[in-house]
């Protein structure tokens, strides 16, 4: 049994957008009767040009899933040797490189945008260095500009993981257009889905054949293989989800801004709670709010109050805790230091993912804001006691 101040059903730290189930039947019975269930069908087709109209690009290409479309992504640009990228990210992101046999550098991270620190790229740029792979962490955009800069200075690629950009905009200019390649993902837990599913927008058509290519094993049109490539291609059925998403996408960014102000008005005095400020000049998608806990201040540990939501029936997640160069794969490699990396050693144990998707309400969010208020309150306290009503 639950507190009766937390609440009678979990709440997850999202869930998914869904598509009307009549509509999609009516797309079902599409594919049935075309029979064509992938390789590039209709769909997946039809996808593609809905989503460059929408995202402001003439050259996307959807694929099996985010991992998958940055693997393809860094063979497309022929990268090799080392590339510089922050620790401060899902795993998904450092382990492309290693499934590509590259070596990541892990670059340390701003504290205000939890970004790859542009200003410390360069000095990890050795003879070995091919590309830079920035993440926009929570949407956040990069320094694009400072980084599109160094990457001119030194030769290098630069391969955005924009997994949580979708519909992200710099004064006007969407976030695919900085770089050679960004990479969207399209996992069930994005803002926009496909079920699984990604897309990568590239700089000019010759990289995106490229990739489209290596998306469909490598064949050409003779059906002989000159590059190795990959099964990356997205199916009938999930391109279908997207395309009735893509209609549905608009409402739950404005869902979630509204719920975003209104955890900020919620917390923003709480002592030892951090939220993030609206950013100047961008077009946010708010596909997650993260907070900071100050133990010191806030009376427990980031920890401790991810183990007490769960007993309100609130399942927080630690986005990105560990950190990719804390992983037992990458510890060893020499930008894997903590003394490297000190901010983001900082920030990874202070990070909390509140819950937030579109089908939450404004009493969830306040409720949720009062729990933590209260736990706060309690924490004063020497003996920290809640009635878990248990
Ligand atoms: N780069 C970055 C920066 C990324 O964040 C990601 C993925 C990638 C690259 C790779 O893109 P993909 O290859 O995934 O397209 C989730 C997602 O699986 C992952 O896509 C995402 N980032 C990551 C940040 O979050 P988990 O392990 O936290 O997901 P999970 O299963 O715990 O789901 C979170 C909550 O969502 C659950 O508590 C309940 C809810 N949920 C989840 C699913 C899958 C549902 O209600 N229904 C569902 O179907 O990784």
């Amino acid at each position: 049994m639950i507190n009766n101040d937390g609440f009678s059903e979990p709440v997850y730290v999202t869930e998914p957008l869904l598509p009307d189930l009549a509509e999609t039947y009516s797309m079902l019975e599409i594919i049935w009767q075309s029979r064509q269930l992938s390789n590039n069908g209709k769909m997946a087709q039809e996808l593609e040009r809905k989503l460059a109209a929408f995202l402001g690009t003439r050259y996307l290409s959807v694929f099996a899933n985010g991992t998958n479309a940055l693997q393809i992504a860094c063979k497309t640009l022929d990268l090799s040797g080392e590339v510089i990228t922050t620790p401060f990210t899902f795993a998904a992101t450092a382990n492309a490189l290693a499934w590509n046999h590259l070596t990541p550098v892990f670059c340390d991270i701003e504290e205000a945008t939890f970004n790859i620190d542009a200003d410390r790229i360069e000095s990890l740029i050795t003879n070995k260095t091919t590309a830079i792979l920035p993440v926009h962490v929570f949407g956040h955009p990069c320094e694009v500009e400072k980084i599109d800069r160094i990457a001119a200075r030194h030769n290098l690629k630069v391969l955005y993981d924009g997994a949580h950009a979708f519909g992200v905009k710099i004064k006007d200019k969407p976030i695919g257009a900085y770089g050679d390649i960004t990479m969207f993902s399209f996992h069930a837990t994005k803002i926009f889905h496909t079920v699984e599913g990604g897309a990568l927008i590239f700089r000019d058509q010759d990289l995106q054949q490229k990739a489209k290519c290596l998306r469909n094993f490598g064949l050409k049109e003779d059906y002989s293989v000159d590059e190795p490539g990959i099964n990356g291609k997205l199916n009938e059925l999930q391109a279908a989800v997207g395309i009735l998403l893509l209609k549905e996408v608009e409402a739950e960014i404005t869902q979630r801004k509204y719920l975003t102000n209104l955890y900020r008005q919620v917390l923003v005095d709480v002592p030892g709670i951090t939220v993030s400020q609206e950013a100047e000049e961008i077009t946010a998608n708010y596909p997650y709010f993260v907070i900071r806990v100050d133990p010191a201040a806030y009376g427990i540990s980031r920890d401790e109050l991810y183990s007490r939501l769960l007993s309100f029936n609130i399942f927080c997640r630690k986005y990105f805790y560990p950190l990719c160069s804390n992983f037992k794969c990458f510890k060893g490699l020499p930008s894997s230091s903590a003394d490297n990396l000190p901010t983001a050693n900082k920030v990874a144990e202070s990070v909390l993912a509140l819950p937030l998707h579109g089908r939450m309400s404004a009493s969830d969010v306040q409720k949720i804001g009062g729990i933590i208020r209260e736990i706060k309150i309690k924490s004063k306290s020497t003996k920290f006691s809640i009635e878990l009503g248990v």
